[in-house]
């Protein structure tokens, strides 16, 4: 299987079509810009084929069948649907006879270009160039262009238009779908069923071709598609322009028609270049605040490279409603619902560098409150116990029964959706990070402190008193590792729980958040005498749930060889992992990266020495844990190792396996191994500080990153003993390095030098 080219530093380039591998490659080259996705499949691929194609609206969801299970992003109608057809042969890049051929994907401005060399059967040696962008500077703009330039005569015909014969992985979502000429425009106006939204779509495709040719029109039920025919001389060149306008009723202001000609009319007094300029000038502009450079290792540079486009890609610039779902935009895996990969994995990189895209996401949590609220209602608890999954509302879409029995086709009871409470407390830990960050204080009166009341409450009444031993405990939870259930005291839970409710009792006493003195006394009494799993006093190991050291210690292959059925969840009383010390994911290691003040050096070794070869990785979220304790200790090869693992998790996903959407939580899991790991810099509201002197693999000469710190743009640069800040902004900022404070002056750097052989 051939792999991708990376041409540094910002082409990711495919030599040959790979019909075989078109679903992970169709996410691999999505698009997005926040408001939308794209996904890469190639023009010519009817919209009806299963997980190729794809169009996803960030926080529009649907119920079809009114099963929690359906309820996901709807599949829009096709509008990047083009086919070249010369003399009576049609184009597909996986049947037809190509001399050469190369799609690439451009990470520094989301173009996407395919520029094949087609010999037809009747001997025209044609090449067509297939290019499109999501536009970062217009939220509900794409556009297309196609060329095609011949060395003969031919009769050319070029069919496009919007196919809505469209429909998701498990149901159709469009209810009803009208088109419409709207003056030289088409116009697909598509109802969802529940709630009943409005999707919009509108094109005014034009060629610029040499010569006139006819013009036909085909209209049904799901497609509307316009066909000319023209005959092409030898070194001539035609062109396809389409630019699509794509709005939904949930954010457009006015009437649909209107927002979607108000954003043709912007794109065609544009036209295609200017728009595009425009659009690589919003891109550059991200980049700006938020590169990260490696020099020495080019696979490692790809990782970090490929991370950030797709983060950038899904980050919710515009809006506050909306966040990051836990595949992005570039898929429709976990049904665009928002997971804790968002808060944990995702966040700090936008918090780090995009700050008004982390603010959204805050914001998104601040108008799902409610929802959260009535969760915990709903379970005999107080305050807000935030979704597993959320969407729109904020209240929990994950079903009660996520898998099936595949022996006994019956359904089994899962508890992602009632037990996995760390949700609040990530949630919480975000908000903090936030404020750190970025200095914005202002949110907390803004609904930031309300939220954190509510998460203290829900854990003030989670918690169980045990008089016996004289403590609270947190029992029956689901901890990060979902394949042990129904567990007592999880260290990461109990732990994260705490840091919520000392984050409260901060805020209190800072006076940004207003509680009654009875709420603050009760927080305090639980933060106190809350059971959190410490370290054994011998070996540093924390034990991950109560129980967790008398389960059976066994290879991992030994555990899967046990698994009854291929398609059998592996954790739960069905599963093989719950008897035994495997785990799916990492946990107590997560929580070591994530409160990483609160352990020392030598726990940290310990357990990771542990809880490593009992680590499956089944889930995308655990390699990047590994790679940040990892650097934490000073395992810089363990570090470059998991570090490459997660962020080429979506490059290396090959085969004919459903993986639709980009693993964001593993991206920015990359940027964390960059950023926490291996520079060691971290956000404090004093300034940025270097936890350590930053740590570089072997192969890398130098490893940078940009950060926008309380509103100040900076960077940092290590390279072995030396560690630069630059700082771009107009007034000084203060940094701590291990060595002790110094200041970056305004538009000059701070040279450092460290370990110096
Ligand atoms: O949030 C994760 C979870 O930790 C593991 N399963 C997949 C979810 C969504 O990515």
């Amino acid at each position: 299987m051939p792999e991708l080219r990376f041409e540094p530093g910002w082409l990711l380039v495919e030599d040959a079509p790979e019909p075989a591998e078109q679903i992970a490659r169709s996410t691999v080259f999505a698009l997005a810009n926040g408001t939308f996705g794209l996904r890469g499949a190639p023009e010519e691929v009817p919209a009806s084929v299963q997980g190729a194609k794809g169009c996803y609206l960030n926080g529009v969801y649907d119920t079809p069948r009114g099963l929690l299970t359906e309820r996901e992003f709807p599949n829009l109608p096709d509008f990047a649907c083009v086919w070249v057809e010369i003399d009576g042969e049609r184009f597909d890049a996986a049947a037809s006879a190509l001399e050469s051929y190369r799609r690439e994907l451009d990470l520094s401005c989301g173009l996407l270009r395919r520029t094949v060399d087609w010999r037809t059967r009747s001997g025209v040696r044609a090449v067509l160039t297939f290019e499109r962008f999501v536009a970062m500077h217009d939220a509900n703009l794409a556009w297309l262009r196609v060329g095609v330039a011949v060395d003969r005569d031919c009769r050319l015909r070029l069919e496009s238009g919007i196919d809505a014969d469209v429909t998701n992985r498990w149901a159709d979502h469009l209810k009803e779908v009208r088109f419409s000429q709207v003056g030289e425009a088409i116009l697909c106006l598509a109802h969802t069923f529940d709630p009943g939204h409005q999707l919009a779509e509108m094109t005014v495709q034009f060629l610029a071709a040499p010569r006139a040719g006819e013009l036909e029109t085909t209209v049904d039920a799901k497609r509307y598609l316009e066909r000319y025919t023209f005959e092409l001389r030898a070194g001539e060149q035609a062109l396809l322009l389409k630019p699509v306008a794509v709005h939904a009723d949930r954010f457009a202001r006015g009437s649909l028609k209107e927002a979607c000609r108000a954003t043709l009319r912007r794109a065609l007094q544009d036209g295609w270049d200017r728009s595009l300029a425009r659009h690589r000038r919003s891109w550059a502009e991200l980049w700006e605040r938020s590169r990260v450079d490696i020099e020495g290792d080019d696979e490692a540079l790809l990782g970090i490279r490929f991370s950030q486009f797709h983060l950038l890609a899904a980050a919710p610039y515009r809006d506050a409603r909306v966040s990051v779902p836990a595949r992005g935009l570039q898929g429709q895996d976990y049904y665009g619902s928002v997971f804790w990969d968002c808060e944990i994995f995702v966040f700090p990189f936008y918090a780090y560098t995009q700050p008004q895209a982390a603010r959204n996401c805050v914001g998104y949590r601040i108008a799902t409150l409610d929802g959260a609220r009535r969760k915990a209602a709903s379970l005999g608890f107080e305050g807000a116990y935030y979704a597993w999954q959320s969407q729109e509302t904020g209240d929990d879409q994950c079903d009660r029964y996520v898998f099936n029995n595949p022996i006994t086709g019956e359904k089994i009871r899962s508890y992602f959706m009632d037990e996995q409470i760390h949700i609040t407390a990530d949630v919480v830990h975000a908000f903090r990070q936030y404020a750190e960050a970025t200095g914005d204080e202002r949110f907390w009166s803004e609904g930031g402190a309300e939220v954190v009341l509510e998460a203290a409450r829900f854990f003030a009444s989670r918690c169980t008193w045990v008089p016996e031993r004289n403590r609270y405990e947190i029992h029956r939870v689901l901890g990060p590792d979902e394949y042990h259930e129904n567990v007592d005291n999880n260290a990461f839970t109990n732990a994260m729980a705490r840091e919520t409710l000392l984050t409260a009792l901060d805020l209190h006493a800072r006076g940004l958040l207003r509680a009654d003195e009875r709420d603050a006394e009760r927080w305090r009494e639980v933060a106190e005498r809350l059971y959190v799993p410490e370290p054994d006093p011998d070996t540093g190991l924390i034990e991950q749930f109560d129980g967790y050291f008398a389960l059976r210690d066994e290879p991992i292959e030994q555990t899967n060889r046990r698994l009854a059925h291929p398609d059998l969840h592996k954790g739960g009383p069905l599963g093989p992992f719950q008897e035994t010390r495997n785990i799916k994911q990492a946990d107590v290691v997560m929580l070591l990266y994530l409160l990483r003040d609160r352990y020392s050096a030598e726990v940290k070794r310990a357990n990771w020495e542990f809880y490593e070869p009992r680590t499956a990785h089944d889930s995308s979220l655990s390699p990047m844990a590994y790679a940040l304790v990892a650097a934490d200790v000073g395992r810089t090869d363990w570090a470059h190792r998991y570090y490459l693992y997660t962020s080429h998790i979506d490059l290396g996903a090959y085969g004919p396996h459903w993986n639709h959407g980009v693993h964001t939580a593993s991206l920015g899991g990359a940027w964390l191994a960059i950023v926490h790991g291996f520079l060691r810099l971290r956000l404090a509201p004093e300034g940025p500080r270097l936890d350590g002197w930053p740590l570089l693999p072997e192969s890398w000469r130098a490893v940078e990153a940009r950060f926008v710190w309380h509103g100040r743009p900076m960077g940092v640069r290590a390279e072995p003993g030396r560690v630069v800040f630059e700082n771009r902004s107009s007034e000084p900022v203060c940094v701590a390095l291990p060595s002790g404070p110094a200041e970056v002056p305004p538009q000059g750097r701070l040279e450092a030098p460290f370990g110096v052989p």
